[in-house]
C-alpha cells in the first residue's frame, strides 16, 4: 500500500508554492513570523472576492501567506469561527493551471471553480475541496505573465 501510494506521486507535476495560515490580526501574526524566521514582506493585498486581505512572507526561498478576513461571512472569516487561527491550505504551483484543472478533474477531485479565478500576487488559481484531500484545503497557481 505504502509503495503504491509513492509510485503514484513519482509523476504528480506540481511544486509547493506557499502556505496559507488564517490569522484574527495580520499585524501581530507577521511580527510573530519576523520573530520565529527573520521572514521579508514581499506582498501585501486585499483580494476582495474572496473578502480576505493576505500578506506574502519569503523566508529561505519558501513563502507564507497570512490572510485576514475582511468580512466574518467569508471562507476565512467562516474557517476562523469554526475553527480558529491556522493553517488555511498548501498552494502548489503549475506551468499549466488550465490542464491542471481537467487533471485533477478527470482524476475525481472536487474543483471549487468553473474556470480558474483571478487570485493575489498576480496569480490564476483555483481551489480543491478540502473533503477531496483528506482535509486539506489545496490551491493550485499559476503567475499570470505580463
Ligand atoms: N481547510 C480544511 N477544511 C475546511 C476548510 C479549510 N480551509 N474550510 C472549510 N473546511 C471544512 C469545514 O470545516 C467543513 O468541515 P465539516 O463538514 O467537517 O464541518 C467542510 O470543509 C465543508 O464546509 P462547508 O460548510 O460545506 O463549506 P464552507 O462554506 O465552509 O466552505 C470551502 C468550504 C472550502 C468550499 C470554502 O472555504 C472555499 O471555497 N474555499 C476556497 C476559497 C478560499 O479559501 N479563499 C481564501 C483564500 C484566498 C487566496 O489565497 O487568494
Amino acid at each position: 500500500m505504502v509503495f503504491s501510494t509513492i509510485s503514484c506521486m513519482t509523476d504528480f507535476p506540481l511544486e509547493l508554492d506557499h502556505i496559507g495560515i488564517a490569522v484574527r490580526d495580520i499585524d501581530v501574526a507577521t511580527e510573530s513570523y519576523q520573530r520565529l524566521l527573520s521572514a521579508e514582506v514581499v506582498h501585501d493585498e486585499v483580494v476582495a472576492s474572496q473578502k480576505v486581505c493576505v500578506r506574502f512572507l519569503q523566508y529561505a526561498g519558501q513563502k507564507i501567506e497570512l490572510l485576514q478576513s475582511t468580512e466574518l461571512d467569508g471562507p476565512v472569516g467562516k474557517f476562523i469561527r469554526d475553527r480558529g487561527p491556522g493553517i488555511h491550505h498548501v498552494a502548489f504551483k503549475t506551468d499549466n493551471i488550465y490542464e491542471e484543472m481537467e487533471r485533477l478533474r478527470a482524476k475525481g477531485f472536487q474543483i471549487l471553480q468553473e474556470e480558474p479565478i483571478r487570485g493575489a500576487y498576480n496569480k490564476l488559481i483555483f481551489f480543491v475541496h478540502p473533503k477531496s484531500v483528506g482535509g486539506t484545503l489545496v490551491e493550485v497557481c499559476q503567475p499570470i505573465s505580463s
